[in-house]
């Protein structure tokens, strides 16, 4: 089962589609970001998912009121977006406004030191809000697996975990999937590499040994 998602944060057009069309048969689904969507046009979802076939999920880490959440997650989804990310710190009205229009991914930790501060602090009142809403799944960081093993404990069976921060912020794939990770998200190691293709089939083989 394919494990791995493309974080495709580049500002090109041209370049991700490139690094979507020769990484895609090792990836589950294609992750795209400010950066990308800044620099190439909410229409490179549209052309990605022709191109690739893929799912896309667009890392928009909405965290606004209902009505603003809305009526971004709405073009977002018009475009051809299969999964929007979602703040849940906001609380559960700016959530449902986002999960009443497509499927949602819940941020219930994130992967940088700073989560520390302010989310981590929270993560246990966002595992509560994703068990009483039921999103298809949550964000939780790949640089602290004893963290993913918690959230995983905690959470419903069924939604899923996906986690960014393997390679360049420093988590490693075995111990993310030995802790309890469905999706592992990659960036840098992958559309920052001399071979991209080559990168994310390593990757894809170390997941395959793990599952
Ligand atoms: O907690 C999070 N950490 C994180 O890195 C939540 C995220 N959505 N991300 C995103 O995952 C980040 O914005 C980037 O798009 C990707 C990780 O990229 P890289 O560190 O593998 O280059």
């Amino acid at each position: 089962m394919k494990k791995l998602i493309l974080a495709l944060d580049v500002y090109d057009r041209k370049r991700a589609l490139e690094i979507a069309e020769c990484t895609a048969e090792y990836l589950w689904a294609i992750k795209v970001n400010w950066p990308l969507i800044i620099g190439s046009g909410l229409g490179i979802i549209t052309e990605l998912k022709q191109v690739t076939g893929l799912p896309i999920i667009a890392d928009l880490k909405l965290a606004d009121i209902p009505n603003t959440n809305r009526l971004i997650a709405s073009k977002v989804f018009e475009a051809g977006a299969d999964y929007v990310i979602a703040h849940g710190f906001v609380g559960k009205d700016s959530v449902k406004a986002v999960m009443e229009l497509g499927n949602t991914i819940i941020v219930v930790e994130m992967s940088h030191p700073g989560a520390r501060e302010f989310i981590q602090p929270a993560t246990d009142k966002l595992i509560e809000l994703a068990n009483k809403l039921e999103p298809f799944g949550v964000i939780a960081p790949a640089t602290r697996p004893e963290r993913v093993s918690y959230i995983r404990s905690k959470l419903k069976p069924g939604l899923k975990i996906l986690t960014p921060g393997v390679g360049a912020q420093g988590g490693k794939v075995r111990e993310v999937l030995k802790a309890g990770a469905d999706y592992i998200i990659v960036g840098r190691s992958i559309y920052a590499s001399e071979n991209p293709r080559e990168s994310a089939r390593r990757i894809f083989e170390e997941i395959k040994e793990v599952v």
